[in-house]
């Protein structure tokens, strides 16, 4: 047998890596950077991301399970509750944590508690943060934030600077987390690029246009449930309804002859139609479902349970 056979098989990497941080800090958007295709939805409204949602990313030498996690947040209701427990659920599976802030904020005291709170050690696996949005502060300001990040975890693997919404930097994190990547072979088929199935990103892109079309506290009591999803041959057929937490709230959502509405649905049928890669017919209703993000048998059946 010839000696050199095996010289140039590099062996492959594969692991879940955790997207981590405050609400709105840009987990989703550096996430679907990453693997390069709009699986979780951004906004600019804290609380976007409700469940853990995978964006898978394969190449030659290895595979990242990206695992998108909701913000880590204090809210009373039974919603926040489980929010907040699938993030931490989400961080001890997996094999890297990245934690991530925002680099345009002063550092506040809840961003500071939930560093410390990872630093003190009580999970094992590699840390690396990620201080994001750097395209929004002057170079100066930089260095003295890292320098706290490296005061506040001095145990981390690595501190990373990037802007997910520009892409710059992100190619340093890809290097870094390869680094620290059980070697095993991949877990999914490297086609795939996402757990969701089309149902639940068409419940996604419509409560994103919700979510961006609304005000105040509005958008946090909307859900979105897909009654029918039905695949023809030349287009996908999708009745949703989008539920309100209260009777007042119906109309707004609604708008002036139904103006809103419309606007939501024409927005993320055309989202959907290019993440699914076929025609849309997207029919949606609204309905009032009173205070259904605090019952758990409720957020069961809409995906939200604590395990989700
Ligand atoms: N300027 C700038 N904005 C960013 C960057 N990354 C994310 N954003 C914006 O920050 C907002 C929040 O982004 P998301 O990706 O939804 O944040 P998230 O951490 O997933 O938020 P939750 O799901 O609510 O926890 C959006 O308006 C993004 O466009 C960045 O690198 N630079
Ligand atoms: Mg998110």
């Amino acid at each position: 047998m010839a000696a050199t056979e095996n010289i140039n098989e590099t062996p492959f990497h594969c692991g879940t890596v955790a997207l981590l941080g405050r609400p709105n800090v840009g987990k989703s958007t550096l996430m679907n950077r990453l693997i390069g295709a709009k699986v979780a939805i951004v906004t600019p409204k804290p609380q976007t991301t409700r469940h853990r949602i995978l964006g898978i990313f394969t190449d030659e030498q290895r595979q990242m399970i990206f695992v998108d996690t909701p913000g880590i947040h204090k809210g009373g209701m039974q919603l926040n509750k489980n929010m907040v427990r699938v993030a931490y659920a989400a961080a001890e599976e997996a094999d890297v944590l990245v934690i991530m802030q925002d680099a345009s904020r002063p550092m506040d005291p809840a961003t500071r508690t939930l560093i410390e709170q990872f630093a003190d050690g009580r999970l094992s696996q590699p840390r690396i943060h990620v201080l994001n949005k750097v395209d929004c502060i002057a170079k100066d300001q930089l260095l003295p934030r890292l320098m706290m990040l490296q005061r506040l975890d001095p145990g981390a693997v690595a501190y990373v600077p990037l802007s997910a919404k520009k892409g710059t930097q992100t190619e340093a994190l890809m290097r870094e987390l390869t680094k620290h990547l059980p070697e095993q072979p991949a877990m999914y088929d490297p086609d795939w690029f996402t757990d969701q199935s089309q149902r639940q990103l068409a419940a996604e892109y419509v409560r994103e246009q919700v979510f961006l079309s609304m005000h105040q506290e509005i958008p946090f009591q909307t859900a979105v449930e897909i009654e029918r999803f039905e695949e023809h041959e030349d287009l996908i057929e999708i009745d949703a309804v989008i539920l309100v937490g209260s009777e007042r709230h119906k109309p707004m959502l609604i708008g002036k002859g139904g103006d809103r509405m419309k606007a939501v649905g024409t927005k993320a049928r055309l989202g959907l139609e290019q993440i699914l890669g076929c025609r849309v017919r997207l029919n949606l209703w609204a309905r009032v479902d009173e205070d259904w993000f605090d019952h758990p048998g409720k957020l069961m059946d809409l995906g939200l349970g604590s395990d989700s």
